[in-house]
Parts: structure tokens; sequence; C-alpha cells
């Protein structure tokens, strides 16, 4: 084993498999892919992940409180409850039966595990390995040049904060970061207090998930979120899911689908992959699930090639106004063109130099398919597009979700019953956070409630997003960085870059639940602070406390812990924050945070004097079910941007996608063993792998020409920017996938996707449109890897 002293000499991003020592590569076992999402499997895999966890009690107990009224909201996806009629046998899937075991641990890290395991020896550990640590329950904190971290107190730990942020020459200097977990009490707090202190630096895991949506829906409808709700999806005749793999990412997705189809719904997958959770489905909540007759739920799948989508978009729109032409008045809805839109002559202009076939060609789907899927689109009237990081991460996503905008406005589909946009969100209140101001580029008008209400004057330049963050961190622009949950430095792109950038720091704090990677690649100095869950009881003045989130369709709710918490040293991520305020801010502040400490009714009530829809909150929040968010577009209200009081129709660019002859295009996707950084397991079962990530599929035809054999070991590489990036030590998986396209895991390829492979205008890193080169695996190519 080597000292702590060595760590330079070792790449501490990652977990890499050795020449010699080859980490789980001789175990890879590929098992059927499968047609169906759930039945029987799912529920026993649900069980058995909280018996290996010994949480069966705890976590057997809160399965049941998941999701029902009264209950706890699964942090495992942003997919909404029904509003009534709630399954008895609980709102829960299999993932988010794993995501409660992953929280519900009884398993402890302490200050005890962290003077045994220096920061280096953590580190040599994979991913799998850290998360199993069990939950983080006291403060730590490394010091300038430590190797361990060390107990520290509350009390010191929030005096190191503000004497760092206090420190700096202004406040730009700091960034603070949100995952997407935490409830719209403490994100208000949080973002208010970055704007009392001084800044607008707030990236957030929306400006890696769903940041490009809210950026083309904006300027198109004129509101940044979906228009649907889960009624409309049990009514309505056709469903598109594109970009989206909701029987592993959004598993309750697919009971309403099913619903939907019951109903008479048709529904069209579009996705490179064959996901087992758009193919079909055995409801594992309803009888016939368990006894395993299941419903095929896609009727017409669409292979495209990796964002060979924008293509495919403008063929069926091609063959919509062909189909108009031949009977006019029944495809186009010219009442809602001529009432409710802007644009369209322009737009329908284009088409008169398309042609079908190149088209085709450039989505790689074939023309029969793309006929079809028009023919079905055509007459009917009530449409749901959803879609999912497929889109949202590539260079073009917010194109082609205008592109979709496109299509719902020339049927008429959107602002009505049973149709309209769909973004299926990630994490469980990334769309409450947004609402609650974790934004790096707040409107005037909201700051102007904010300064109405508190009195002081919040910045007015914009901040940094994740992208602009690790740069300006590079650049030491950035010196101080807070998470408010979430794993940093995996989640985010081009991983070598972004670890250098990290180890600049002067502190780095996370708050954390779990153990992750990101604590390891630290700042001169860093913190770790432990919090609370969701499945917590959050006990504050004697009393149980209720928080709430917004989910996927703008629903408010609440949301009450129910385990007791296995650590006496837990703050709230409000309570947090409000000390961070008092011991930063001190005497100069102008708000009361001593009151929100202790008062989450109080949080609401700056809550509805600050935010526009949150009238009454405290009352109807508790009320069953929640209550919705005002949504104008839902009620075909338009306004988009160049317009009071339309939608507009878009003019976009079809991108030539080439590739150099030994090039391929690769997308990052999750596993069904995941949640974004915290892997549960080495299997990914729909897709037929088994103990092994580190695989990349091929095409059978690639495989062959390159000369390659399935399950031969590779080395990947990707030059943006003229730098060579490498990925060691990956299986060749053949697997039903258009050429010269490949899949990867998440995190492991991130070191592969450059920081400046971005989306236009929303500046998320495009993690699903990576040009790669596959090479056969070289023992040297250790010497090549830059340590970190
Ligand atoms: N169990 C579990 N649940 C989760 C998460 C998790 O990690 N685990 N993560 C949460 C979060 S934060 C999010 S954002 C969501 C993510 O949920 P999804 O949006 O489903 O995310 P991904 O798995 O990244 O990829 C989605 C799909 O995009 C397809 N795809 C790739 N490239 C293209 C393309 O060019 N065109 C098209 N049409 N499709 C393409 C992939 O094959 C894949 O099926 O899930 C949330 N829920
Ligand atoms: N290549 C590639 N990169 C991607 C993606 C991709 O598809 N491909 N997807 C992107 C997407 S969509 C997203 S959303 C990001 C995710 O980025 P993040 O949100 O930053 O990452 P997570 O893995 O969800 O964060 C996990 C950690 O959050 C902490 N945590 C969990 N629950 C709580 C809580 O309640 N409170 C607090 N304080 N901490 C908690 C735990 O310590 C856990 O280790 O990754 C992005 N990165
Ligand atoms: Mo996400």
């Amino acid at each position: 084993m080597k000292n702590d002293q060595q760590q330079n000499t070792d790449d501490l991003t990652h977990k890499l498999p050795e020449a010699e020592n080859p980490y789980q590569l001789s175990k890879l076992k590929l098992t059927k892919v499968e047609k169906w999402a759930a039945g029987v499997p799912a529920v026993m895999a649900a069980v058995s992940d909280l018996i290996e966890d010994k949480t069966v009690l705890r976590g057997g107990k809160a399965l049941f409180k998941m999701n029902q009224m009264g209950g706890f909201d699964c942090s495992s996806c942003a997919w909404p409850d029904p509003d009534d009629d709630r399954s008895p046998l609980g709102e829960y899937c299999e993932n988010g039966a794993k995501a409660l075991a992953e929280e519900a641990t009884t398993k402890k890290v302490t200050a005890a595990f962290f003077k045994e395991n220096s920061v280096y020896s953590l580190s040599q550990l994979d991913d799998y390995q850290i998360g199993k640590m069990g939950r983080l329950t006291e403060p730590v904190y490394l010091p300038v040049g430590g190797t361990h971290y060390q107990p520290i107190t509350w009390e010191d730990a929030f005096g190191k904060i503000a004497s760092h942020l206090n420190a700096l020459e202004s406040p730009n200097e700091a960034a603070f970061y949100t995952s997407g977990r935490t409830s719209n009490e403490a994100s208000f707090l949080y973002q208010l207090f970055a704007k009392e202190f001084g800044t607008n630096n707030m990236p957030d895991c929306s400006n890696m998930c769903h940041e490009t949506s809210g950026t083309a829906l904006k300027t198109t409808i004129g509101i940044g979120k979906g228009t649907v709700t889960l009624e409309d999806f049990y009514d309505t005749d056709l469903i598109i899911i594109i970009g989206q793999n909701p029987g592993t990412n959004a598993p309750r997705m697919l009971s309403a689908l099913e619903k939907g189809k019951k109903n008479g719904a048709k529904i069209i997958a579009v996705n490179p992959l064959p996901e087992a959770g758009l193919m079909g489905f055995h409801n594992p909540q309803a009888i016939k699930g368990i006894i395993g007759s299941g419903g095929k739920l896609t009727d017409l799948f669409l292979p495209i090639k990796i964002n060979g989508d924008m293509a495919l978009l403008k063929a069926i729109e091609l063959l919509l106004i062909e189909l108009e032409k031949k009977n006019p008045g029944e495809v186009f809805d010219h009442e809602f063109i001529r009432d409710k839109t802007t644009g369209f002559e322009n737009f329908q202009k284009q088409f008169e130099n398309l042609d079908l076939d190149h088209l085709a060609f450039l989505s790689g789907v074939s023309k029969e398919l793309i006929i079809e899927a028009a023919e079905m689109i055509a007459f009917k009237k009530r449409i749901i597009i959803c879609w999912g990081m497929g889109l949202t991460q590539q260079p073009n996503g917010v194109d082609m979700i205008r592109e979709i905008v496109n299509i719902l406005l020339i049927k008429g589909s959107i602002g009505k019953p049973g149709a309209g946009v769909c973004p299926v969100r990630g994490h469980s209140n990334v769309q409450g956070n947004r609402t609650m101001l974790i934004d790096e580029k707040p409107t005037n008008e909201q700051l102007d409630r904010l300064q109405a209400y508190f009195g002081f004057n919040p910045p007015r330049n914009h901040g940094y997003d994740v992208v602009g963050t690790i740069k300006a961190i590079h650049e030491e622009k950035v010196k101080v960085m807070f998470c408010m949950g979430g794993n940093f430095l995996s989640a985010a792109p081009d991983t070598t870059y972004t670890a250098e950038a990290l180890r600049k720091l002067k502190l780095l704090v996370c708050v954390s639940t779990k153990l992750n990677r990101g604590h390891l690649i630290h700042g001169k100095e860093s913190l770790i602070l432990p919090t609370l869950s969701r499945s917590d009881m959050d006990i504050v003045n004697n009393e149980i406390q209720i928080i709430s989130t917004e989910n996927s369709m703008g629903v408010v709710q609440s949301s009450k812990g129910v385990l007791q918490p296995i650590s006496d040293q837990f703050l709230n991520e409000t309570q947090i924050v409000c000390r961070m305020a008092m011991a930063t801010l001190g005497e100069k502040s102008v708000v009361n945070w001593l009151l929100y400490h202790g008062s989450y009714d109080a949080v609401r009530d700056a809550i509805e004097n600050c935010i526009p829809g949150f009238e009454n909150y405290n009352v109807r929040v508790r009320e069953k079910g929640g209550f919705y968010l005002p949504n104008a577009p839902r009620h075909g209200e338009f306004k988009a941007k160049e317009s009071a009081d339309r939608a507009a129709f878009t003019l976009t660019e079809i991108p030539d996608n080439e590739l150099e002859a030994d090039e391929y295009m690769m997308a990052t996707t999750r596993t069904h063993d995941q949640f974004n950084t915290t892997i549960y397991g080495m299997d990914d079962r729909y897709r037929g792998i088994k103990n092994e990530r580190r695989v990349i599929f091929m095409n059978q035809n690639d495989i062959d020409k390159a000369g390659f054999k399935a399950g031969d070991k590779v080395d990947l590489f990707n030059y943006n920017d003229g730098i060579e990036r490498i990925a060691p030590l990956f299986l060749i998986v053949s697997y039903q996938i258009p050429e010269r396209n490949t899949v990867t895991y998440f995190p492991e390829t991130n070191v592969l996707v450059s920081v400046n492979n971005v989306v236009k205008e929303s500046n998320m890193p495009a993690s699903k449109y990576v040009k790669i080169k596959v090479k056969k695996h070289d023992p040297a190519i250790y010497q090549k890897i830059k340590r970190m």
C-alpha cells in the first residue's frame, strides 16, 4: 500500500482498472436484453436491496410511507404522484426502494472512520465501495496539507466558512452549487443568503440536466416548465417519448403510460437503444403484473442515430405538410395557428427545400418508419411529447426542443387537455430549486420582489453556471465553493480538468448525506457537513416538520420524514444556511435568520411574499395532494420572447454530424443500478449487463469493420480542443445500436467530455454527443494519464 504522501502520483478522480489488477473486468456476464420493465424481478430486486443493507425494518416501514399523502416524497425522481387514489401498496418503484435503502442505512461514517482512513486510501476505493461506507454523521474538516479529515464542531465549521467568505476580495469569488434534492424552504434561504452576501454565482444540477428545456420553452411558449399534468396522460391520443429511459429513471411514469394506453393512447418511442421500459411493462403494483401478464407499451419504435432527432422531427413535419395538402384542415389546426402563434409562414417555407430521403438518411431511421410515425401523428388531436437527457444533452438540444414545440403548434396540441410538452425532470426537487430562485440569471422582476420584501439590494449581474464555475475556479476567479448536496466533481464534465480546478480552491464545503468522490478531490481546506435526508424525521423545537417540493408537473407537495435520524449531530439544510448566514453576515444582515432557523412556516411566509403562485402557502401545502403552481401555457395562454400573447414557431438548423473515418459518437447514460453518481450495484439488468460498468455498446458491423471482437479490451479517447482525453480499459459489448454510435456509462466516461463541448444557448455539457476513438487496450496507456 502506498503512503499518503504519494497521492500526487495517482489518479484520484476515478478508481482506474490497472492492467495487473483488472477490477471487475473478468467478471462481465451478458444476460438477456429485456423487452419488459418491472414485474416480479423488479419487486424482488427492490426488496433484496433493503435486506442486503440490513435496513429492511427501517426501509420497509418507510417504503409504505413513500409518496403517500402525509408521508415523504421519494428522492429518486421528479415524477408526480397521482392527485388522489394512490396505490395502497405504496407509490414506489424498484429504484425508489434502492434510493431509500441508500439513505436508510444505519452504517455510519464517523470521525473515527476518517481517523482510520486517509483521503488517499478512500480514493483508492471504487465509487460503489465509497457509497457503501454509510451515512455521514458528524462535521469533519481537512486542514491545509492534511491527509485525514478530522472532527470539527458546527460552531467552528461555520466560523471557518465565514472567515473564508469574508476574506474574499469580492463576493463573486464564491460559488454556491445546488444538487436537486434540497427542499423549497432550504433552497429559498440558500439563494437569499448568496444574494445578500452579494453574488449570483449559483451553479446547479439544472445546468447539466434540463437547462436546455427551460431555455427552449421560455422563448417559445413563455414558461420554462412542462405544461401537462398526470391527468393528461390518462386521456390522450398519442404520447411520444424522445431520448428518455423511463423504465430506469422514472419508473412510475410507466403506470401513467399503461393507464393512457388502456384508454386508447398510442405510444411512439425515439431512442438509439430499444430500452426495456419503452418496449413493455409489467406493473409490479397491479396483481396482473405480479403474475406476469403485462402490456406492450410502444406501438412504434424509431431507432434514431445519436443526434439524428432534428432530422427526424423535420422529416415528420415535411410529411405532415404533405398530408395536410391532401386532407385540408384535418392535419393542421389553422384556427390555433392563426390565433395563438407567430412565425408560421416562415416556418412552413423552409420545407420547400427539404428532401425526405436526405432527412431519413441523417436521422438513421428508415423512410417507412418515419412515414408510419407521421401518419400516426397527422390525424390525432391530443399529443403529449416527453423528453429527457437524450435531447437536453445534445449541442443543439435547445433547437430540438423548439422543433418539438413547432410540431405541437401546427397540431394545436398544446395548452389543452391531453396535450402538451413534458420535459421529465431528474432530481426530485430540481424544478422547485429553480422556482425558489436558485438561478445564476435571476430576472429583475424576481430581484425587485426580494428587494421590496427584505430591503437589501440583491446583485443584478449574472453569475456563473456549472461550466462557467469550473472555468472560473481554474482561473482562480472563484476561490470558495459551497455545495448543497450533489457530487460536483463526478457529475461535471472533463473530470481531470474539473479536478485540477477544485484542487485550487481555498475552501470547498460539501453538505452531504453520503460520502462520495467529490469529498476526496478537495480544496486546500475542506469541510463535510452531514445533513438529514428526505426520509429522516426533521425535528425542530420538538416538533416533526414538513418541508415541500415541486414535482415535474408543477405540483407543490409536503413531505414528512419518518425515520429516526441515526445521528444527533445532523442539522437540516435550512439550519445550515441560517447559521452560515449569521456567522458570515452578522450584524450587517437585514434578514431575520434566527426566525427562519426555527420555523419552516416563517420561511414559507417569506416565499409567499416573494414568489408568485404561493399564496396561502402554509395552508395549501398541508392540503391533500398539495397544490398546482400557475402555468398559463397549460391553459392556452402563451407568451413567447418576441410576442406578448402568442407562442412562437422557431427556425432551426439541421446539424451535419460528420465523423472522421475512425471516429464514433458516444452518448453517456445511466445504468439501471445507479442514481447519478451513486452506484447501487454493478449490473444494468434491463440491458443484459452483469458485474461490470466499464463497457462500451457498439454495433456488430462496427466491431467487425474495426477488426475487434465482442469482449475485447479497448481504450477510449477524445480529442476536442487538441487535448488527448483518455478513459482506459473498457469491454466491447455487441448491442442493437445504430452504426457509428456507442453508449457508455456516466460518470466513468465524463473524463472524455470536454468542458467546451456544450449545448448552444443553455451552456450545458453535451454529454450525449462526444466524439471518441476506440483503440485496442494498451497496458502502457496509464503512463499517459494525467494524475490528479
Ligand atoms: N434510478 C435512477 N433514476 C433517476 C436517475 C438515476 O440516475 N437513476 N437520475 C435522475 C436524473 S437527475 C435525471 S436527469 C433523469 C434522467 O433520465 P433520462 O433522461 O432517462 O437519462 P439517461 O439515462 O441519461 O438517458 C436517456 C436516454 O437517452 C437516450 N439517448 C442518448 N442519445 C440520444 C439521442 O441522440 N437521441 C435520442 N432520442 N435519445 C438518445 C439513451 O439511450 C437513454 O435511453 O433520471 C432521474 N431518475
Ligand atoms: N456524462 C454525464 N454527466 C452527467 C449526466 C449524464 O447523463 N452524463 N447527467 C447530469 C445530470 S442530469 C445531473 S442532475 C447531474 C447530477 O449531479 P449531482 O446532483 O451533483 O449528483 P448526485 O450523484 O445526484 O449527488 C449525489 C450526492 O448527493 C448527496 N445527497 C443525496 N441526498 C441529499 C440530500 O438530501 N441533501 C444533501 N445535502 N445531499 C444529498 C449525497 O452525498 C450523494 O453522494 O449529473 C450530470 N452529469
Ligand atoms: Mo438530472
